[in-house]
């Protein structure tokens, strides 16, 4: 028989390593920081006292539970879609009161990740049995073209934890526009916003003491080193956070402390790093009402409502087609 060469289909993953490390100034995607390890210390940081916005949003669906119940509730029932579902920690105060107010609805987790999925659906029913819930797995976009057309019954989209501040604000309205496309007359996108406020707040929120933030970070450069068979040497990169008050855009860099060559077998390709030159690696925008009102229309909704913390540091606004 003939032997054959090995053709490795090149990951996206790949393809963005390559373009943002030769690009200068050199950047890298947040969106591959949450392997397992990613996920975990994301969910670490969740826990710091200087992450507030966890604390904050679980302090408003608990405040507002009622209230956003009779926002969302039909005579025909309807179906509550959550985005990025994780843990479901936040999402379960809301699950909770649906059910113990026998609210007719079926709760639609979607996630990336199928383990994720599992798991949610496993503590659900010990905690929650009632709980009527279809997980579904898949990238957001695809899930929400085919709920598109799912079935005529009032759909609440919903995107908790501000994850939408990833992205700049040319890709947020594209990420609202497509919510936007799969929503009929009288459906509603539920969806939490980092609130401008204090630069120190933000600042320390992004930039923690006991280092979780600069390892969650860092662990863009682990991936790396793993998947693509480099050798980052991961001391040699200090985390470095910034926050425009201006623009409201946090950004978080890895900067080279010294001049060194990083070599990525799998790309067959070596880096050069100058010292104190940067990788920058994640945007964490944050808003007000007039930005949330300017993404919005420019997608193609209005926004009818919001609900705050005690300290307006964090909103979850409804917007409606
Ligand atoms: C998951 C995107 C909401 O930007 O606040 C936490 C990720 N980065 N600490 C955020 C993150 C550093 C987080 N989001």
């Amino acid at each position: 028989m003939e032997k054959q060469t090995e053709i490795k289909p090149t990951s996206e993953f790949a393809l963005e390593v390559q373009e943002g490390l030769t690009a200068f100034p050199k950047y890298l995607s947040s969106k591959y920081i949450y392997d397992k390890k990613g996920d975990k210390l994301f969910q670490t940081i969740m826990n710091l006292p200087e992450y507030y916005l966890t604390n904050c949003e679980f302090n408003i669906l608990e405040k507002h539970k009622a209230a956003l119940s009779d926002y969302f509730k039909d005579k025909k029932g309807f179906d509550l879609i959550e985005l990025g579902a994780g843990d479901g920690k936040k999402t379960k105060i809301l699950l909770k009161y649906l059910t113990e107010n026998n609210i007719d609805f079926k709760y639609l987790p979607i996630d990336i990740s199928q383990n994720i999925l599992d798991d949610l659906e496993s503590s659900l029913t010990k905690e929650i049995p009632k709980v009527n819930v279809e997980t579904l797995q898949g990238t957001y976009f695809n899930v929400l073209k085919d709920l598109a057309n799912y079935n005529s019954r009032k759909k609440i989209i919903m995107v908790l934890g501000s994850n939408i501040g990833n992205l700049p604000h040319d890709k947020a309205i594209d990420f609202l526009m497509n919510i936007q496309k799969a929503m009929n007359p009288g459906d509603m996108l539920f969806m939490g916003f980092d609130q401008k406020k204090n630069p120190q707040t933000i600042l320390d929120a992004y930039n923690d003491p006991t280092g979780i933030t600069e390892a969650f970070n860092k662990n863009l450069l682990e991936r790396i080193n793993n998947e693509l068979d480099a050798n980052f040497d991961i001391d040699k990169f200090k985390h470095w956070e910034t926050y425009n008050p201006e623009t409201g855009t946090a950004k978080s860099f890895l900067v080279s402390l010294e001049e060194q060559k990083v070599n990525i077998n799998a790309l067959n390709l070596e880096i050069n790093f100058k010292q104190w030159e940067t990788i920058h690696t994640e945007i964490s925008q944050k808003y007000d009402d007039d930005v949330v009102e300017w993404l919005a229309n420019q997608a193609g909704l209005k926004m009818t409502e919001f609900f705050c913390d005690e300290d307006c540091f964090y909103k979850n606004y409804i917007f409606e087609k």
